[in-house]
């Protein structure tokens, strides 16, 4: 039985090498991937996500935690079948056209993989075509935006437009979020959701989708 308290642990403490070692250590035990997903890589990362909501832990730790997480579900992806894969939601994610900051959007993805999903990180400064033809080309369930400049939120209400023109806008949840964005905008620009937080981000993505 593998130690999943141990890895639970460790990928609360970021470290990446004991979360390698003891996702290695199950995967040679012949365990289940999915159960090591749900029980030590995912479960840990809910932990980070709930203390980062309230205030008890702080981004640079909420990094490390992801990256050893993520070094986990490495070894574990390749195993994974067809059938786990098609059950998982899919997430297109991007930053607005003119803006650059992607610390934010990235703790977003980041989050949602913990949460089992799996994300398309199309990166930043993305013209609406492009974000709009990513969510056609992969049937994304939710589309996520973000903008962290007052002056490219706008750029928000663009992209759902061209969705809507694309007669794509009723089969994608949109969901926003950067600093200057209010759940008001959101409620403005016709979003589907908005979050204040990566955590929140991953709940609202799971709320939206189950
Ligand atoms: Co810029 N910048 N920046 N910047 N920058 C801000 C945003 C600013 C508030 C600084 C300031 O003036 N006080 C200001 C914006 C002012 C405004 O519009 N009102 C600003 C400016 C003006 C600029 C430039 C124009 C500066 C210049 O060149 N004159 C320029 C613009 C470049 C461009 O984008 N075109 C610029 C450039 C940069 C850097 C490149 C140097 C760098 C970005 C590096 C990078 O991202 N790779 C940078 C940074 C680092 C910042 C600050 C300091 C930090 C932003 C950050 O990463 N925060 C920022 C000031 C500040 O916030 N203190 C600032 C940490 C991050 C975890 O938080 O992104 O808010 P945040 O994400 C949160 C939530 O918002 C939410 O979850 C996250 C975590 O829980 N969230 C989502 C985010 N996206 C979400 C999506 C969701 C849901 C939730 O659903 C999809």
């Amino acid at each position: 039985m593998p130690d999943y308290e141990k890895m639970r642990e460790k990928v609360i403490d970021g470290d990446q090498e004991a979360v390698k070692e003891l996702t290695q250590e199950a995967i040679d035990e012949d365990t289940e991937p999915q159960e090591i997903i749900s029980e030590g890589l995912i479960s840990g990362m809910n932990v980070v996500g709930e203390r980062f909501k309230a205030g008890d832990m702080f981004v640079p730790e909420v990094l490390m935690s992801a990256k050893a997480m993520k070094a986990g579900m490495e070894l574990v992806n390749p195993l994974l079948t067809a059938a786990d894969r098609e059950e998982s939601v899919t997430v297109v994610l991007a930053t607005v056209e003119g803006d650059l900051h992607d610390i934010g959007k990235n703790l977003v993805g980041m989050m949602l993989e913990s949460g089992g999903m799996e994300v398309i990180d199309l990166g930043v400064d993305l013209p609406a075509d492009e974000i709009v033809d990513a969510v056609r080309e992969n049937n994304a369930d939710v589309l996520g935006m973000s903008a962290l400049l007052t002056t490219t939120m706008m750029e928000m209400q663009n992209v759902i437009e061209v969705l809507e023109e694309e007669g794509l806008k009723d089969d994608v949840e949109v969901l926003v979020g950067g600093a200057p964005v209010t759940k008001e905008f959101a409620d403005d620009i016709g979003a589907d959701g908005w979050a204040p937080d990566a955590a929140s981000a991953k709940d609202l993505v799971q709320e939206m989708t189950s």
